[in-house]
């Protein structure tokens, strides 16, 4: 498991060094060389990261982001009983930069809640507290009105017909995994879920999906590794729409030679999608990993460009302090997150909100 996990750094740290379009050269290189390494470790690794299903209950999001509230939000408290002056917002600054929630996104928080105390004259730490926990619901409060195939308790109940989401994302973010989840939780609800093997980069991919597949209890349309994504893509619509699919999830590839090569495959696969359904994707659902921070905020950009990301699952929220890093997606990105990854258990996905979640970093 270690090793997978540093296998997963090594991928991010290829990808973000390739950020830059003209490095393109470089994210080749990078990957090629991971490609031969996951030649030799992925297949084991990538069948490891599909759980046993037990019956225990999901990790909840207040547990989920335990280590970020405890290593900086739990502080913000303090720092308020000291008193409203500059040491204050200065303080309140680094420790919110420190939790990953961006420069940027940092001062514009500030300034909403410098604002708000000297317009309503707020002189009780107290009150500028909850003035702050408000500002930040509200930057997490993100409606593009996009992906309206979630009901208020983030079922599908409010879809009409069969909705597609296609998942997105740098390799080892999480996309297979959550995927897993999700076609997990709406079994449960009593949804026919269709799962769509389109990462065909690697063979471990599909097979990982297939038991992700199996443990959920839905069909996997799959072609050999190295087939044609919008090929998959094709068969699994028309497998969705002819066993009358509530919602089909489409898994895509996380890597391949080029970063220019990964948006033009992704391209395709929405296009190929839109033809067959005009109104489809109904949600573009990029996967973000926690633990990368503010390096997501780079990756997820280019996924932005090139098949206009409608929402952030943000995945591994459990394995991180930087949980901050919530904020600056929805402010920077202008998109909500629909869910988080508290675990690598089929239970552990929970849909989130934005209160819920700002009151859990604050609690204790
Ligand atoms: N702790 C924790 N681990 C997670 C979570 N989600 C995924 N993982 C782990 O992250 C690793 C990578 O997950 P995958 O689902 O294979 O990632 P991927 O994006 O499909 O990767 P590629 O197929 O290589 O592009 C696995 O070990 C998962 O178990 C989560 O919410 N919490
Ligand atoms: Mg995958």
């Amino acid at each position: 498991m270690v090793r997978f996990f540093r296998r997963k750094k090594d991928d991010e740290a290829a990808a973000e060094q390739g950020a830059p379009a003209e490095d393109a050269a470089a994210l080749a290189e990078g990957v090629a060389e991971e490609v031969q390494e996951s030649a030799a470790a992925g297949v084991a690794t990538s069948e490891d990261a599909v759980p046993e299903l037990d019956e225990e209950e999901a990790s909840p999001v207040e547990e989920a982001v335990e280590r970020t509230r405890k290593t900086w939000f739990g502080r913000i408290g303090g720092i308020f009983k000291r008193g409203l002056d500059d040491s204050l917002w200065e303080e309140l600054e680094e420790t919110l930069i420190s939790a990953d929630t961006g420069v940027q996104t940092t001062i514009r928080i500030i300034d909403e809640v410098q604002t708000r105390v000297k317009e309503e004259s707020i002189r009780e730490p107290d009150k500028a507290l909850d003035a702050l926990k408000e500002e930040l619901v509200e930057v997490l409060d993100v409606d593009t009105g996009r992906g309206k195939i979630w009901s208020p308790n983030g079922d599908l109940d409010s879809a009409e017909g069969m909705s597609v989401i296609l998942v997105v994302g740098v390799n080892g973010t999480g996309k297979t995994t959550s995927i897993g989840k999700m076609a997990h939780a709406y079994k449960a609800r009593g949804k026919k879920v269709i799962l769509a093997a389109a990462d065909t980069f690697r063979a471990a991919a599909i097979d990982q999906l297939k038991k992700w597949g199996e443990l959920a209890g839905v069909d996997v349309v799959a072609h050999q590794q190295g087939a044609d994504p919008g090929a998959v893509v094709f068969d699994a619509l028309a497998a969705a729409e002819k066993r009358g699919a509530d919602v089909l999830i489409i898994d895509t590839a996380g890597r391949l030679h080029t970063k220019a090569n990964l948006m033009e495959e992704l391209r395709k696969v929405d296009r190929v999608i839109q033809r067959q359904v005009p109104d489809a994707p109904h949600e573009v659902l990029l996967v973000l990993d926690a633990t990368s921070g503010q390096n997501a905020m780079q990756q997820a950009k280019y996924f932005t460009e090139a098949v206009g990301v409608s929402a952030v699952l943000l995945a591994k929220l459990d394995g991180t302090a930087k949980g901050g890093v919530v904020f600056s997606v929805c402010d920077q990105l202008g998109v909500p997150v629909r869910f988080v990854g508290t675990g690598e258990r089929p239970q552990d996905l929970a849909r989130f909100e934005a209160r819920r979640f700002v009151e859990a970093l604050f609690a204790g």
